[in-house]
C-alpha cells in the first residue's frame, strides 16, 4: 500500500461541522453494510480506522480521513436502511445535500456497489444526484471474494451497461482478500493530481 499515513479527523453530523480546509476531497458513498467502512480499513491498513459493523446503518456522521497530508477521505453515511425512520432518512437527505452542493473540495466519489447483485433503484438515484451536479463518480465493485470470477465478469458487463460506466471506471475490490487496492490508489493519486 502506498498510502503511509492515515489518521482518523473528525465527525460531523451536520453542516457546521463540515470540514473545509485546502486539502481536495474524496467521498465514499454506498447503501449501508456495501462495505464502505471496510473498504477504507483496507485502504489504509489499518482495522480500526473505520469502524466496520455488522449492523447496519449504526454510521450516521460524515467521518473524515486525512490521507498523507495529500487529501481526505469522506466516509459517508449509508443509504437503504430498512428500519431508519422517515425523520432520519429526511436528516440524511438533508445533510448528503449540504455536502454534496457547491463543494469545490469535493474532488470525486467512489460509489460502492455490491459485486453479487444488480444496482438498486436507490443506487441509481445516487447515481443520478451526482451526475446532475456534475460531481465526477466511479464504481467500486465490492466483495468480489464471494462470487465466481466468471459471474464477476458477467455482473461488470451488466452494470457497466445499466449504469452506461466505461469498464476502467468500475473498479472490482475485496477487502478480504485485499484485491483491487493499488487500482484505487493510482486513480485517487491521479484526481488529487490533476485537481
Ligand atoms: N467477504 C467480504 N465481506 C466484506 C467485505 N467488505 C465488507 N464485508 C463485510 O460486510 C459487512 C459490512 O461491512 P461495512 O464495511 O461495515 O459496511 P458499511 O456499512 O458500508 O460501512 C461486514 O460484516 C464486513 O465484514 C469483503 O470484501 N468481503
Ligand atoms: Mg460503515
Amino acid at each position: 500500500m502506498r498510502f503511509i499515513n492515515a489518521k482518523f479527523i473528525k465527525s460531523a453530523e451536520k453542516k457546521s461541522d463540515f470540514l473545509i480546509d485546502e486539502l481536495p476531497q474524496i467521498a465514499v458513498v454506498g447503501r449501508s453494510n456495501v462495505g464502505k467502512s471496510s473498504l477504507i480499513n483496507f485502504l489504509t491498513n489499518n482495522k480500526k480506522m473505520a469502524k466496520t459493523s455488522s449492523t447496519p446503518g449504526r454510521t450516521r456522521l460524515i467521518n473524515y480521513f486525512n490521507i498523507d497530508n495529500k487529501f481526505y477521505i469522506v466516509d459517508l453515511p449509508g443509504y437503504g436502511y430498512a428500519k431508519a425512520s422517515k425523520k432520519t432518512s429526511a436528516n440524511w437527505d438533508s445533510v448528503m445535500n449540504d455536502y454534496f452542493v457547491d463543494n469545490n473540495r469535493l474532488k470525486l466519489v467512489m460509489v460502492l456497489l455490491d459485486s453479487r447483485h444488480l444496482p438498486s433503484s436507490l443506487d441509481q438515484q445516487m447515481i443520478d444526484y451526482l451526475v446532475a451536479n456534475e460531481i465526477p463518480t466511479v464504481l467500486i465493485l465490492t466483495k468480489i471474494d464471494k462470487i465466481s470470477k466468471s459471474e464477476l465478469n458477467k455482473n461488470i458487463d451488466l452494470i457497466s451497461k445499466i449504469l452506461r460506466y466505461n469498464k476502467d471506471m468500475i473498479i472490482p475490490t475485496s477487502a478480504e482478500k485485499k484485491l483491487g487496492g493499488e487500482r484505487i490508489e493510482k486513480m485517487l493519486d491521479d484526481y488529487v493530481a490533476q485537481n
